[in-house]
C-alpha cells in the first residue's frame, strides 16, 4: 500500500516535470539534466525562435522580437544559470547567508525562462498558424469552464490588461479536476497557483509591446489574439489531460 502510494506519487511527479519541460523548457536542457551526474548543474540555454523576427508582424514588430528574445530572454537564462551556480556553491561551502537572495533570483529568472520559452511556442504568424479560434477538446473545455470562447477572451484580456506593473496574463490547466483557470503573474513568478500550470500566456511587460504600442497595453492585448497558435495551446492542454489520467 505504501509502495503503491509512493509509486503513484513518483509517477505523477515525473509526469508533471515532463509536462513542464515540454511546455516551457528547451529540450536540450532537459536532456542535459537527465544525463547529468550527482551535483552536476544543468546549463540552461536560449533556444532559437521557431520563426523569423518579423514573422509576427504587424502584431509584434521585428525589433521588439529581436530585443525581447535576444536580450531579455537571454538575460533570464543567464540569471538562472548564475543563481543555480551560486546555490550550488553555497551547498558546497555550507554557507547559506545569501540563500534568500539567490532563491529569489532563481525563481524570478527561472520563471522568466520558462514563460518566455512557452510564449514563443504558443505564437505563430497571423493567418498562418496564428489567430482564429481553438477547436476540438480544448474548445469544449473553454466553453465548459468559461461559458463561451468570447467570455474566455474577455476574462483573459481583462486579467492581462490589469496586471499591476510587469507580468503576464496566463491560462492554467489544473490536473486535479481538469479545469482551465485564468491567472495573472507579476514579474515572472508571483501570484502562482501551485496546483496548476500554464498552457498559454501573454507577456505584458512593457518590453513586449512598447516600441509599437507605446503605453497602450490594451491595444497590444487586443491585437495579440491574431498570433495565438491554438494548435500548440491544444497540445499543452492534451499534456494536462494525459496527466489527469495518471
Ligand atoms: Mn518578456
Amino acid at each position: 500500500m505504501v509502495m503503491n502510494t509512493r509509486r503513484d506519487f513518483l509517477k505523477t511527479a515525473g509526469g508533471v516535470a515532463a509536462a513542464m519541460a515540454t511546455i516551457g523548457a528547451p529540450l536540450t536542457a532537459v536532456r542535459a539534466a537527465e544525463a547529468g551526474e550527482a551535483g552536476e548543474l544543468t546549463e540552461h540555454t536560449l533556444e532559437p525562435l521557431p520563426y523569423a523576427y518579423d514573422a509576427l508582424e504587424p502584431v509584434i514588430d521585428a525589433k521588439t522580437m529581436e530585443l525581447h528574445h535576444g536580450r531579455h530572454h537571454q538575460g533570464y537564462v543567464n540569471g538562472l544559470n548564475a543563481a543555480e551556480a551560486a546555490l550550488a556553491k553555497a551547498r558546497a561551502e555550507g554557507d547559506f547567508a545569501l540563500v534568500e537572495y539567490w532563491s529569489k533570483k532563481a525563481a524570478f529568472n527561472g520563471g522568466g525562462h520558462f514563460l518566455h520559452s512557452m510564449f514563443w511556442r504558443i505564437m505563430a504568424p497571423p493567418g498562418n498558424g496564428g489567430g482564429g479560434e481553438p477547436d476540438g477538446a480544448l474548445a469544449e473545455r473553454i466553453e465548459r469552464d468559461f461559458g463561451s470562447f468570447p467570455q474566455f477572451k474577455a476574462h483573459f484580456g481583462a486579467a492581462s490588461k490589469a496586471v499591476e506593473g510587469s507580468g503576464w496574463g496566463l491560462l492554467h490547466y489544473r490536473p486535479t479536476d481538469g479545469r482551465l483557470i485564468v491567472l495573472q503573474a507579476e514579474n515572472q513568478h508571483k501570484l502562482t497557483s501551485w496546483d496548476s500550470f500554464p498552457i498559454m500566456g501573454i507577456d505584458v511587460w512593457e518590453h513586449a509591446y512598447y516600441l509599437n504600442y507605446n503605453n497602450d497595453r490594451g491595444a497590444y492585448v487586443d491585437a495579440w489574439w491574431d498570433v495565438v497558435n491554438w494548435e500548440r495551446v491544444a497540445f499543452h492542454f492534451s499534456i494536462g489531460e494525459a496527466l489527469r489520467q495518471q
